[in-house]
């Protein structure tokens, strides 16, 4: 048992030293249920906004609350990384030879840098209070990231319900430890959203007409990365040029302008060659080309039948005569989403009289 005390002070160093490890925002928040946020997100089961993502629904009670998931749980330690962009990430729209990349797939995969630091944290952590015990987690686990970083005051939900950090903007990447440890919690962030409805005005495809409710059905992020299968036409033109994920509702959220990117994560840098690349390299990509060009990114786990799907919806957006020949090639390819997608392009570069 660790005194209130000492318990306090370790906190505090906490804070520093996950600071030096790289996180922007560290904050504090209990284990246990929170009703309104339990049954906001049965709500949005129940309408069926996850989509295809059965696995929300599949472990549904030990995501709606840290304890659901760990019953020792009594504290969680939010964390945010940042992985500001340094250029607009809307430079790039309705450019007809080359694709967007959402910014946060640019780098290395998150995964990767923000569990490294996680586990740095749990290791200092662990040296110090050898009789807790605790788990961490980025991304994959039935964990409510956002929310808890927001009851933990790293930032609130906006409208598009992504966190968004009073110092950081949109550009923070989540991650969490849940500790054995009582530790005291900070207060939940308020929202400072207002009267703002930048993010909804932005939105291609109307993916939260209701502010702080999206349907993942309708978002460009889940139609070009979670998706499998062909996109439902009625969402292919609004991709534009957008490949793989979207920016759009973050980049427009005018907490940003206190966004810098001295604060990113030395290791999130993004790569030169995904900043601003050609449609019609990556068209050309075979499966051994695709696992090459994408080895340590985030991008490499949709698969190159995926990417290159999304790669001819967006050649057909383009209007580029240019890319026509590769198209009218992968009409014939083996997988029948790329044909598919290939004649939908083929018939939009050169429409029928
Ligand atoms: C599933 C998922 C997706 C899905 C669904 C997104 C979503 N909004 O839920 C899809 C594939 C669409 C997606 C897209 C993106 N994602 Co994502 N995703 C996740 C994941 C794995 C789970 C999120 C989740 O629990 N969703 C379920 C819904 C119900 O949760 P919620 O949005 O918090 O819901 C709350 C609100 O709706 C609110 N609410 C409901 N009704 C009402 C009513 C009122 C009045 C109010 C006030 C609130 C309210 O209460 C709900 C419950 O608390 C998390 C990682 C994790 N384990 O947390 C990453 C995560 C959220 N994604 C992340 C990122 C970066 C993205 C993208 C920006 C990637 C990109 N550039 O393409 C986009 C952003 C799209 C968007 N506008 O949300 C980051 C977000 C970081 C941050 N600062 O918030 C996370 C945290 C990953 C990480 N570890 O960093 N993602
Ligand atoms: S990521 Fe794009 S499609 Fe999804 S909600 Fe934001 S702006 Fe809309
Ligand atoms: S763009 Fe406006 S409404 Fe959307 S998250 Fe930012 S402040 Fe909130």
């Amino acid at each position: 048992m660790v005194k209130k005390d000492t318990l306090s002070e370790l906190q505090q160093a906490l804070k520093r030293e996950a600071r030096a490890l790289g996180f922007v925002a560290c904050g504090f928040t209990g284990a246990g249920v929170d009703p309104l946020r339990a049954e906001r997100f049965e709500e949005w089961l129940g309408k069926g906004r996850h989509g295809s993502m059965e696995w929300m629904e599949s472990r549904k009670d030990q995501r709606a609350s840290p304890q659901g998931l760990w019953p020792e749980a009594r504290s969680v330690i939010a964390l945010g990384m940042s992985y500001a962009p340094d250029v607009d990430p809307l430079a790039l729209e309705g450019d007809s030879e080359k694709a967007r990349i959402s910014v946060y797939a640019q780098g290395r995969d998150y995964h990767d840098v923000v569990k490294k630091a996680l586990k740095a944290l749990a290791r200092w952590l662990i040296a110090r209070a050898p009789e807790s015990e605790l788990k961490v987690f980025v991304d994959t686990a039935p964990v409510m990231e956002k929310p808890l970083g927001e009851a933990a005051g790293i930032g609130w939900q906006g409208k598009h319900t992504n966190l968004v950090s009073r110092e950081h903007g949109s550009w923070m990447f989540l991650g969490a430890i849940y500790s054995t440890l009582e530790f005291t919690t900070d207060a939940p962030h308020r929202d400072m959203c207002g009267s703002c409805r930048a993010c909804q005005d932005a939105c291609p495809t109307d993916a939260f007409p209701t502010p702080y409710r999206l349907d993942a059905r309708r978002c460009i992020s889940y139609l070009t990365i979670e998706h499998k299968g062909p996109i439902p036409e009625e969402f292919r033109e609004s991709l534009g040029n957008r490949i793989y994920g979207c920016d759009d509702c973050l980049a427009v959220c005018p907490w940003n302008k206190f966004a810098d990117t001295a604060h990113r994560h030395i290791k999130l840098a993004p790569r030169a060659e995904l900043t601003a690349p050609l449609l019609a390299e990556f068209l050309a990509f075979d499966d051994a080309g695709f696992r090459q060009f994408f080895s340590g990114s985030p991008i490499k786990r949709v698969g190159r039948d995926r990417f290159v799907r999304n790669c001819l919806y967006a050649a057909g957006n383009s209007g580029n005569v240019k890319l026509a020949s590769m198209v009218e090639r992968l009409r014939q390819d083996p997988d029948p989403v790329v044909a598919e997608a290939a004649d939908w392009a083929a018939s939009k570069l050169s429409p029928s009289p």
